[in-house]
């Protein structure tokens, strides 16, 4: 083991049920580089938004039930990578904690805010003006990152400011998301950021 590998942060999640079969390998400390594949190709397309914005390494391999529907497959991809992301932040020392800010993506603006709480909370106003991008179900982005946050066991915020098209408004959401994350895993320091000593 190299000295750059001894202080990695990675989790690793495998996760196999009746419906799906997720492998999940997930760095923080990285370049933003997105391997492998979702099997849904929207998604493929917001996960590398996701982890170029974000700065981690994410090697992905999915099987789910695309017969039926996205859906499994979306939620339980959400929940492995929040269970890796929880796994990367060991104990959270020296971290910054909090990411915020507002991504402009063409019309569409969305004010994107998380607290590294070891709480779950989701509050999102998000309201795509189509049913659908492509194939893809909008209803899927809020299963996706409620499925992620409930792993991750994190706060995030997400206000739609402005948004006439649904595919920049996901970008916006993915892109801004990776950045607010990339600021609060950040390390500053050597101490837990909580007064209760906790987090
Ligand atoms: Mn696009």
């Amino acid at each position: 083991m190299n000295n750059k590998n001894q202080y990695l942060r990675k989790g690793f999640v495998e996760r196999t049920t009746k419906e799906t079969a997720i492998k999940v390998e997930l760095v923080l400390d990285e370049e933003g580089v997105f391997q492998g594949s979702s099997g849904i190709g929207f998604l493929d397309h917001m996960l590398e938004l996701l982890i170029k914005h974000s700065g981690f390494k994410l090697r992905l391999e999915a099987s789910g039930d695309l017969g039926v529907d996205a859906h499994h497959t979306v939620e339980d991809i959400g929940l492995c990578l929040g269970q890796a992301f929880r796994e990367s932040l060991g104990d959270k020392k020296g971290i910054v904690r909090y990411g915020s800010l507002i991504l402009p993506m063409d019309e569409a603006l969305v004010l994107c805010a998380v607290d590294l709480s070891g709480r779950t909370g989701f509050y999102s106003s998000l309201n795509f003006p189509t049913e659908k991008i492509g194939t893809f179900d909008c209803q899927l982005i809020q299963v996706f990152w409620q499925a992620f946050i409930q792993e991750a066991k994190i706060t995030l915020h997400l206000q739609q400011l402005a948004g006439e098209n649904s595919h920049h408004l996901a970008e916006a959401v993915f892109k801004g998301i990776g950045r607010i994350l990339k600021q609060a895993v950040k390390v500053e320091g050597d101490k837990i950021p909580s007064s209760k000593g906790l987090l």
